[in-house]
C-alpha cells in the first residue's frame, strides 16, 4: 500500500486529493495545523472524515516536520499547505512568506535528509505570472509576482526546481490557474459570489459588496486539478506542468451567471468603484463594489495554455465556464435551504 502525506488536508485540493488517493488504494496521512474541529467540514461532506489519519503539522516548525516524515516515511508528499489568500498575503507579507516560502524549504531539506527517494509535488500557481508577460501563459513564460504570496510562491517554485536538478530529487510543480468548487473557501470571489447570492435569494442579506470586478481569470473544477496533481507525480521524471481551461473570464461574468442560475436577471450601471448591479425585475442594487477589497497591485489576466499537460499526462479540463457555476450557485441554494429550513 503506497503512502501519502498531504499537507493542507483541510482545505478545498487536499479534501478532493485525499478522496481520490483513497478510491486509488492508498494510506492517506493529513498534516493539519490544528485548526479545530469547524475545519474538517470538507472531508466530512466528501464522506471521508474517518478513512484519513491527520497528524499534527505546521509548515513553520521543522522539527515537527522531521518528526513526522521519520515517522511515516512517505512514498509520495503533496505540499498544498499554504496561507493561500492573495489579500491577505499583503496584511501578512512575512508570515506568508514563512509558510509559503520557507516552509517548503523546510520540508524538502528535511525530505533530503530523512527520504530523498519521496515523490514531492509542490503546489506552484498561476498568480507567479502576475503582469503577464505574454497570453496565454505557458510552463515557459517568465514569471512577475504581484504579490507577496505570489513572490513566495516563486521563491518555493525555483526552490523545487533546485532541489530536482541539484540533487536529483523527484519534485514536480504543478502550476495550476484558479480551480473553484462547492467546497472552496468563503474568501474567495467565486464562493463569496454564490453564498451571498443564496442568502439574498432567502431574505438573508440586500446585497453582495465586492471588488475589482474587470479582472479576468481562467477558472476550472478543483475535482478535476487534483487527478492532474496525482498524474504529475506517477511520471517517469519530473517536470512542471501547468493545469488550466484556456478560457478566461471577468468576475462580473461570474457575478451575472451566477445571479441568472438563482433566477435574477442583473443590469449594470456604473464603472469601476462605481459600478452596480441592478435586479431589472424590482430596481433594487444588488452588487456593489468596494475599495476595501481592492488590492495594492492587482492581477488582470490570467489564462492557461495546458498542451503540454494535455500532450505528457493526458490531461484536460472538461467542466467549462457555465457548467463551473451552475455546480457552485446550485449547491450554494441547496446548503442555505438545509440551514434554514
Ligand atoms: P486552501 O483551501 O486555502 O487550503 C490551504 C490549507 O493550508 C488550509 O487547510 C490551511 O490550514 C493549510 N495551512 C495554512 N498554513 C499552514 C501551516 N503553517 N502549516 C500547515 N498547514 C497550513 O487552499 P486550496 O485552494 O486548497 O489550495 C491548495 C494549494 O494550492 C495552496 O498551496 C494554494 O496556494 C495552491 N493553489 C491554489 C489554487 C486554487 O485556485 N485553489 C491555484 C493555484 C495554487 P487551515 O485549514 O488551518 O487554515
Ligand atoms: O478569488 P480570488 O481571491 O483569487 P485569486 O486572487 O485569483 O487567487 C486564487 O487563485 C490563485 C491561482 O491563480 C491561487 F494561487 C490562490 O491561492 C487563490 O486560490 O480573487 C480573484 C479576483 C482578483 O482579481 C480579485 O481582486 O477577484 C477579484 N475580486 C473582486 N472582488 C475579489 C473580490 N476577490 C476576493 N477574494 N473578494 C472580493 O470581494
Amino acid at each position: 500500500m503506497k503512502k501519502a502525506l498531504i499537507t493542507g488536508i483541510r482545505g478545498q485540493d487536499g479534501a478532493y486529493l485525499a478522496k481520490l488517493l483513497l478510491e486509488k488504494g492508498y494510506k492517506v496521512y493529513g498534516a493539519d495545523r490544528r485548526s479545530g474541529d469547524s475545519g474538517n467540514w470538507r472531508l466530512k461532506e466528501l464522506g471521508i472524515e474517518e478513512d484519513v489519519e491527520i497528524i499534527y503539522m505546521d509548515l513553520l516548525e521543522l522539527t515537527n516536520i522531521r518528526h513526522v516524515i521519520s515517522k511515516i516515511m512517505p512514498d509520495e508528499v503533496y505540499n498544498l499547505a499554504a496561507q493561500s489568500f492573495v489579500g491577505v498575503s499583503f496584511e501578512q507579507p512575512i508570515l506568508t512568506a514563512d509558510i509559503d516560502a520557507i516552509g517548503v524549504l523546510r520540508l524538502l531539506e528535511t525530505l533530503r535528509d530523512i527520504k530523498p527517494d519521496t515523490k514531492f509535488y509542490q503546489a506552484s500557481t498561476s498568480e507567479m505570472f502576475g503582469k503577464v508577460r505574454e497570453i496565454p501563459q505557458t510552463e515557459n513564460t517568465p514569471f512577475y509576482p504581484r504579490s507577496p504570496y505570489a513572490v513566495s510562491k516563486v521563491f518555493a517554485h525555483y526552490i523545487s526546481v533546485n532541489y530536482r536538478e541539484a540533487y536529483n530529487m523527484f519534485t514536480a510543480c504543478g502550476i495550476l490557474f484558479n480551480h473553484e468548487s462547492e467546497l472552496r473557501g468563503l474568501e474567495f470571489v467565486t464562493r463569496k459570489t454564490t453564498y451571498a447570492i443564496a442568502r439574498i435569494k432567502r431574505g438573508l442579506q440586500d446585497k453582495l459588496v465586492l471588488g475589482n470586478l474587470d479582472s479576468k481569470r481562467d477558472w476550472g473544477y478543483a475535482p478535476e486539478y487534483v487527478y492532474g496533481m496525482y498524474l504529475m507525480l506517477q511520471q517517469d521524471k519530473p517536470d512542471d506542468y501547468i493545469l488550466a481551461t484556456g478560457e478566461t473570464h471577468t468576475i462580473r461574468e461570474f457575478v451575472e451567471k451566477a445571479f441568472e442560475i438563482a433566477g435574477f436577471n442583473i443590469e449594470w450601471s456604473g464603472e469601476g468603484i462605481a459600478s452596480k448591479g441592478i435586479d431589472k425585475k424590482t430596481g433594487k442594487v444588488l452588487v456593489e463594489v468596494s475599495k476595501d477589497f481592492y488590492r495594492p497591485s492587482e492581477v488582470e489576466l490570467l489564462i492557461g495554455n495546458p498542451q503540454k499537460a494535455k500532450e505528457k499526462l493526458g490531461w484536460q479540463s472538461n467542466t467549462k465556464f457555465d457548467k463551473l457555476v451552475q455546480i457552485m450557485m446550485e449547491a450554494d441554494l441547496k446548503r442555505i435551504e438545509r440551514e434554514f429550513k
